[in-house]
């Protein structure tokens, strides 16, 4: 059901990005990433910088990548990967054609610094991702308890 959610916020963002009027030349090399959020959450943070994860899912014939990240509660946003236990930034994050890019607690994560406040369970956070190729999405990402994880689907 969080999915659902997700997705109204995603449908309605694109309603708002067709009037800017779809951005030409993209139509060379076969196909555009077609990109949706589900299964968002942060869990409250427990010190002074918070920790984010989604799935975005691509749908279309052409690869994308996550660039930058921005949201209303936070100064700066990164996108990390963990590697052999230990955090570090990453410039952008692949997002394959007709797969997904994962981000989850022990692996990618996006990163909220310089809080302006701490988010609570039961809040939601405004996020914006950017790509490199398609429209930035707005997610209304739910927080949840400091010890939340999801379940996996195996
Ligand atoms: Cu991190």
């Amino acid at each position: 059901m969080r999915g659902l959610a997700a997705a109204a916020v995603i449908a309605a963002g694109a309603l708002t990005l067709a009037g800017c009027g779809g951005s030409d030349g993209s139509g060379s090399g076969g196909g555009e990433a077609e990109l949706s959020v589900g299964s968002a959450y942060i869990p409250q943070p427990v010190s002074d910088m918070a920790a984010g994860f989604l799935t975005i899912t691509n749908e279309g014939d052409a690869a994308d990548r996550l660039t930058s990240v921005s949201s209303d509660v936070a100064g700066q946003v990164s996108v990390h990967e963990t590697v052999d236990g230990a955090m570090q930034e990453v410039e952008a994050l692949d997002i394959p054609a007709h797969g997904s890019l994962v981000l989850e607690s022990g692996g990618n994560h996006l990163m909220f610094e310089q809080l302006k406040r701490k988010p609570k369970q039961g809040q939601t956070v405004s996020v914006e991702l950017r790509f490199a190729h398609s429209d930035p999405v707005t997610v209304e990402i739910p927080v949840k308890s400091a010890t939340y994880t999801p379940k996996t689907g195996h």
